[in-house]
């Protein structure tokens, strides 16, 4: 690989990519390469904190596996060099050709969590929706977008991030922000230190639970009872803010009535624990109003009444008091950079985007489709076909549910499209591969509406035979004739500065202070006061009656899951999947050697009783059935109070075994359409009981 930094010794300050977060960063170089990475003590997110995957980027970034110059497919099924300019005029000609026989929406593109966001994702579905074509994908299907659509149904927006650091009580839901957010385990160690509570909500005793006040182990699936009996709690005390409800809630009494149901007795009996442990959370509760914050975690979203379970846990922090106050949940304003999707939405609503009959509420809320539906489009199942799709920053092959059924959606296409640094799963299903830029090889902005905060990365390397994803975007589309009109920009940075005109900070004001430059320092908080909540009725919606023509009640309800109703003998264990390993980052991250020596593969979490019970043995391999594939792995046996009795944890974004064979993507949530990857049915079986 053939590189070179933009100086040739020194630090540079910019911003770790390697996931969402942003931290701050210096990047030393020595003699032309990089050659560490230490955290900025100045930057607001970290604080000086750099976590492994940041720290090793370095490694990623100059792995000798990285991907270099661009690769055709051959009928036999090679890979084969190619130059950008020719693979670039044949990816042209193919989708003109598509168009002409099927019409501008049989092409599509799709982005992952690892360009996700702001302007990478962004190029993505302007240049889709200037070809003409509604459907862009991304990973929001699998991700925050149920959170988004739950919160957006109460209160008309998303307070991410809570206000962790002084908040008196922080409750973590399917969460463990130990590995997969440490700026915001960092935020709640500095509120512990000054008194805060941390209570965690989790099957699983997580690093997070370890360090909790008070840990509750509750049954997967069983989240929207316990909130309902805090719910019911707050209400029977007389504490809940009861200005708050009478002054700006809509709805209060449909859900206080049904709260009713959720006692002490009741919810124990459902979720598992204790009552007294319980009372215990109520006193928790009673002591922290109203700085009491919930943070949602991705499990909620990955089952199939996640919509109603974070409903409930929005509703309960308004009743605690907690909207938009210091220690609270923020009501964010948005950052207004100039739009880089400006294309007229009702357009593409017209020309059925995959998923918007289905999901209305998805696309209404996303203006993005629902990948999962798109995969039955590329099999040809679907309203009309999709015949193409460019993929970037993705592998859905292992990230999807129904791997099997991804991979053979991929294969059924006429023009496939990858971009990726490291050869994937995916990737090696395109006709071509063009080589990504990594993080470090670009300079993008990043926004932190939470303290309203604008900062530029910077790029520091130059590598050979990469294309970033602007350059991709602007050159596809300028031989496809609309380049002129939607990607006008010569480079990123003229972009950047496009991006930045409505806010009036320039491009040198943003090198200049590499921590970032705040837009409005003045913070109002509780909002609502002076401007109503972005919701039909103006208030926040405890209850709201227009979901009821998408088939769901009005006010969030428990639903009892299907395995506490009656144990199924053909799938009798419960599959938690995807839990998050500090190092890994879904499929990446795998080639890092010294990662690889931590974690050399997969491995199911299994309770000591249920490996009894099987006769397996800690490390031995087993098979394990659902009712739409099978894997075998390795088991590992967890000492009682690790995991509950019955479940088996096992995570995602591995080749070999692919945990996504298992989990299917017809059980979904029937608003979101998001699939249940977190209580799947299976069966573990001896290889050798199951050989005879
Ligand atoms: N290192 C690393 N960091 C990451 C990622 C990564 O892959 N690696 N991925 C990033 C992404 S895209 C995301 S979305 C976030 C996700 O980040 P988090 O939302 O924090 O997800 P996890 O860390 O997997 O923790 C989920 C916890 O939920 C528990 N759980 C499972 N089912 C239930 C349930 O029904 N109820 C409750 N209460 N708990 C349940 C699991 O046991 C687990 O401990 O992480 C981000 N950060
Ligand atoms: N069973 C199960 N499945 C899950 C989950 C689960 O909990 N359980 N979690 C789901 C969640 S929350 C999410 S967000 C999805 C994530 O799903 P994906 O977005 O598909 O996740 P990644 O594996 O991170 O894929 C990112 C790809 O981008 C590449 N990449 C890295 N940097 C760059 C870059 O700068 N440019 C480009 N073009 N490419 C780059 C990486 O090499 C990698 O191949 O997975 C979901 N899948
Ligand atoms: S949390 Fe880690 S990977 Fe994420 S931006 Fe910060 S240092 Fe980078
Ligand atoms: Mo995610």
């Amino acid at each position: 690989m053939q590189s070179k930094t933009v100086i040739d010794n020194g630090t540079i300050h910019t911003l770790c990519r390697q996931c969402a977060h942003h931290c701050g960063i210096y990047v030393h170089i020595k003699d032309g390469r990089v050659t560490r990475i230490s955290g900025n003590k100045c930057h607001h997110e970290n604080m000086g904190m750099v976590c492994p995957k940041g720290r090793e980027a370095p490694q990623w970034v100059y792995h000798s596996e990285r991907l270099t110059g661009c690769l055709k497919r051959t009928s036999n099924g090679n890979f084969t060099a190619i130059s950008y300019d020719d693979a670039l005029d044949e990816i042209a000609r193919k989708m003109m050709d598509i168009r002409d026989r099927s019409g501008a929406r049989a092409m599509s593109a799709w982005t992952g969590e690892a360009i996700g966001f702001l302007q990478q994702e962004a190029y993505a579905q302007r240049f889709i929706h200037a070809f003409g074509s509604p459907n862009f994908f991304t990973a929001d299907s699998v991700c925050f977008a149920l959170r988004l659509m739950a919160y957006q149904t109460c209160q008309g927006y998303w307070s991410y991030p809570p206000d962790f650091e002084n908040a008196s009580m922080t409750i973590l839901w399917g969460s463990n922000p130990a590995y997969s957010h440490p700026p915001f385990m960092q935020r709640i160690n500095r509120s512990r230190r000054r008194g805060g509570k941390l209570v965690v909500v989790d099957p699983r005793r997580s690093v997070a639970a370890k360090k909790a006040d008070l840990f509750l182990q509750v049954r997967p699936g069983t989240d929207a009872a316990l909130a309902l009996c805090l719910i019911r709690f707050l209400i029977h005390e007389k504490i809940y803010d009861q200005d708050f409800v009478a002054l700006y809630g809509h709805g209060f009494e449909e859900l206080a009535a049904y709260a009713e149901k959720f006692t002490l007795p009741y919810v124990a009996q459902q979720t598992g624990v204790s009552e007294q442990l319980l009372v215990q959370m109520q006193d928790l509760m009673l002591q922290s109003l109203p700085q009491c914050v919930s943070f949602a975690g991705i499990s909620l979203e990955h089952q199939t009444n996640g919509f109603n379970t974070i409903r409930t846990i929005a509703s309960l922090s308004a009743l605690c008091g907690a909207i938009d106050i210091q220690g609270g949940e923020p009501w964010n304003m948005d950052i207004q950079v100039n739009p880089l999707n400006p294309l007229s939405d009702s357009q593409f609503r017209g020309m059925a985007p995959a998923g918007y009959a289905r999901y209305p509420l998805f696309y209404d809320v996303m203006r993005k489709c629902h990948s999962l539906t798109g995969i039955d489009y590329m099999l040809g199942k679907g309203e009309y076909p999709i015949e193409g799709l460019i993929f970037s920053g993705t592998n859905p092959v292992l990230t999807n549910p129904n791997a099997n059924k991804v991979a053979k959606a991929f294969s059924n296409l006429d023009l496939l499209v990858a971009r990726d640094p490291f050869m994937t799963e995916s990737a090696g299903l395109a006709h071509y591969i063009i080589p990504a830029a990594s993080f470090l090889e670009r300079s993008e902005l990043h926004v932190y509406p939470d303290i309203q905060r604008v900062a530029l990365s910077q790029k520091v390397l130059d590598v050979e035979d990469v294309w970033d994803e602007y350059t991709f975007w602007h050159d596809l589309a300028h031989r496809l004739g609309f380049g002129q009109r939607y990607f006008p920009w010569e480079d990123e940075s003229a972009v950047n500065r496009w991006l930045l005109e409505p806010i009036g900070v320039s491009l040198e004001d943003l090198v200049s202070h590499p921590e970032g430059v705040n837009i409005d320092d003045r913070v109002t908080r509780q909002k609502f006061k002076t401007r109503p909540f972005p919701t039909p009725s103006g208030k926040f919606e405890f209850s709201s009656a227009h979901l009821e023509p998408l088939g769901c009640s009005p006010h969030p309800v428990y639903k009892v899951p299907d395995y506490l109703k009656a144990r199924a003998s053909e799938f009798p264990l419960r599959m938690i999947s995807g839990t998050r390993k500090a190092i890994y980052y879904h499929s990446r991250f795998h080639e890092i050697e010294k990662f690889k020596k931590a974690i050399p593969g997969a491995q199911a979490e299994i309770h000591a009783d249920d490996a009894a019970a099987l006769g397996i043995q800690d490390g031995e391999i087993v098979r394990i059935f659902s009712r739409i594939g099978e894997i075998s792995i390795p088991v590992k046996i967890m000492e009682n109070g690790k995991i509950l009795k019955g479940f088996i944890e096992i995570p995602h974004g591995w080749n070999e075994p692919n945990v996504n064979c298992l989990t299917d993507d017809r059980d979904v949530d029937p608003v979101g359409g998001f699939p249940n990857l977190k209580i799947v049915a299976v069966r573990v079986e001896k290889i050798s009981s199951s050989m005879s």
